[in-house]
């Protein structure tokens, strides 16, 4: 979501490593641009003004390093003043000594907080913990439904009643000591606007379960109103993080960028679509440089950590080390790499690329097309290619709906591809620092199921 103010950061570094000597003049003219650009990306003005001028104090500032160029410097300096609008050195909860940990979700309606609940849910259990989701908002009958769906789908209880919200989260909380629940996730009700009434009922809601941890969950895409709300939010409750939604919007992102600092804390997690797995721990480091086109390599590292299946890899591996990488291999591959998200996502947080790729417009439906035809193929022709004839073309064509060039085009590369690995390159390069020591080291859990990473 932060394409645009990537283009611009590229554009202003560029100009600026063209130029030798950085005087006065020169870093007035860089922090007009940047402030130019984070206006434009919807930051709000207090927060650009804060931005630029402490970029202004240490840019013009003595702090001078001899193995940095000057405009490496305006760089390192940006990136890390944008670290900080983003919440320092991040968010990280830690568990209360007495379980159960009492998380609050507060927000207005729509803002995502149902979604975030069982999301968190799901984050909780993967780092081994029992959550019980409380349904505190009493205000919609389908609201607590809800609840139990996607409570349903991520594997996490739900507690709830119809009585009232203070009521339900109190008892919740009895609720999860009772049955030796360690986490309780309140979710709490919302209003179109921010109104009274609403900031009473959480207000108490937190009086009476007195949350450890109290996050301000909001919608990305509502621009400066997002900013209006937070500030709303944070007069009213001791706030402890930010919940970022629907980052998977095309927004300007200026808002991400403005949240934090208003209400003084963290962006904790952020959500980037529909989906229980997309959802994300946040790292402002990790992200300033990934703004400032620097790419993110941790998260993809840790992203196909989590998704990618160990089983599967190594057995990519093993045969592709015996040169046996087939179709069907292939088509596994695949499907490993799709559940790593969106590819456009994946290319965002690669470092280094260059615009025109970084902003490819990547067609997930070539993939599609591939997957496709694979699977349009009888084992034995994925398994040897050099069966598929003049008619046996035509019907995998058929089949998947493509033609038969499209065919010859996906058999074509595959030959190449398994030209490059027969040449052994790709299967040392793999084996020495993929799949398999990696997996040894953890016990050697082949085949272990998606998440089931140690908890961090
Ligand atoms: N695209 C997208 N939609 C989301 C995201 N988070 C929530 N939603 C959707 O936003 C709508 C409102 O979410 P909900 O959790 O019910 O909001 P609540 O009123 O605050 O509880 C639902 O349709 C969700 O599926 C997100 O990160 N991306
Ligand atoms: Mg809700």
């Amino acid at each position: 979501m932060f394409e645009s103010l990537t283009d611009r950061f590229d554009q202003i570094f560029t100009r600026l490593r063209s130029k030798g000597r950085l005087g006065d003049a020169e870093i007035d003219a860089v922090l007009r641009e940047i402030r130019v650009a984070l206006l434009e990306a919807d930051v709000s003005l207090e927060v650009v003004r804060s931005l630029v001028e402490a970029i202004r104090a240490r840019a013009t500032g003595a702090e001078l390093s001899k193995s940095l160029t000057p405009a490496q410097q305006v760089i390192k300096i940006v990136n890390e003043e944008l670290t900080e609008v983003l919440g320092g050195i991040g968010f990280r909860l830690s568990y209360a000594s007495r379980p159960p940990t009492v998380v609050l979700l507060a927000g207005l309606q729509g803002a995502g907080k149902t979604t975030a609940a069982a999301k968190l849910a799901r984050h909780f259990k993967q780092q081994g913990r029992h959550p019980l989701l409380v349904g505190a908002d009493l205000q919609r009958p389908a609201a607590v439904e809800q609840l139990r769906i996607l409570g349903r789908d991520v594997g996490a209880a739900v507690f709830s009643e119809p009585t009232d919200p203070v009521e339900v989260a109190r008892r919740g909380v009895a609720e999860a000591v009772r049955v030796g629940r360690d986490v309780v996730i309140v979710d709490s009700a919302g209003r179109l606007a921010i109104d009274e009434e609403l900031m009473d009922e959480v207000r108490r809601v937190a009086d009476a379960i007195e949350p450890h941890y109290t996050f301000f969950v909001v919608d990305a895409m509502t621009g400066q109103d997002a900013v209006r709300t937070a500030r709303a939010f944070h007069e009213t409750l001791e706030l402890d993080g930010v919940i970022l939604t629907k980052l998977d919007g095309d927004a300007r992102g200026g808002a991400a960028l403005s949240v934090a600092r208003v209400v003084g804390k963290p962006i904790a997690f952020v959500s980037t679509g529909e989906r229980p797995d997309d959802f994300e721990a946040f790292h402002p480091d990790r992200m300033a440089s990934r703004i400032l086109g620097m790419g993110d390599v941790l998260t993809l590292i840790e992203r196909a950590e989590r998704e990618y299946d160990q089983g599967v890899a190594e057995q990519a591996v093993e045969r592709l080390r015996a040169g046996k990488f087939t179709l069907e291999d292939f088509h596994d591959q695949l499907q490993q790499v799709k559940r790593m998200g969106p590819l456009s996502g994946i290319i965002g947080m690669l470092p280094g690329l260059p615009k025109e790729l970084r902003n490819a417009e990547i067609d997930e439906r070539d993939l599609a097309r591939v997957e496709a035809i694979i699977r349009s193929m009888t084992p034995a022709e994925r398994d040897d290619p050099s069966l598929i004839n003049g008619s046996r073309r035509q019907r995998v064509a058929l089949g998947s709906g493509t033609t038969p060039s499209d065919v010859n085009n996906l058999l074509r590369q595959f030959k190449e591809m398994q030209k490059v690995m027969r040449s052994g390159l790709m299967a040392t390069a793999l084996g020495r620092g993929g799949g398999g020591r990696r997996a040894k080291k953890k016990g050697g859990r082949a085949g272990a199921p998606k998440g089931a990473r140690p908890a961090r």
